[in-house]
């Protein structure tokens, strides 16, 4: 089964994710949206690695303009889909897990 992984991801504000093809055999594409160009989703318009061949790594960093969940998928393997998550949500989830880990620590 071809998958991305990992998935889904979670961004730090300004972070930059690298998407690697370990494929040996197939390009694929690492396309922001959903096939169907659905509602919100619309194909490529934050990211597209176009056609990506084996060993080869594409990036995106995330600006202000992307802040929410993304999803992308292959264009050539429209059933190979993933999420990556950024923004103030994020940022917020990952404070309250510090300050989880810091109360643990206290106990
Ligand atoms: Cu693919």
């Amino acid at each position: 089964m071809i998958v991305f992984t990992p998935n889904p991801v979670n961004v730090a504000p300004g972070g930059t994710v690298t998407w690697t093809n370990t494929d040996t055999g197939t390009s694929h594409t690492v396309t922001s949206g959903k096939p169907d160009n659905s509602t919100g989703n619309i194909v490529a318009a934050v990211f597209d690695s176009s056609l990506l061949p084996a060993g080869k790594t594409f990036s995106h960093t995330f600006t202000a303009a992307d802040v929410g969940t993304i999803n992308y998928f292959c264009q050539v393997h429209p059933w190979m889909a993933g999420q990556v998550s950024w923004g103030q949500l994020v940022q917020l989830q990952a404070i309250i897990q510090r300050f989880q880990n810091l109360v643990q620590l206290l106990q």
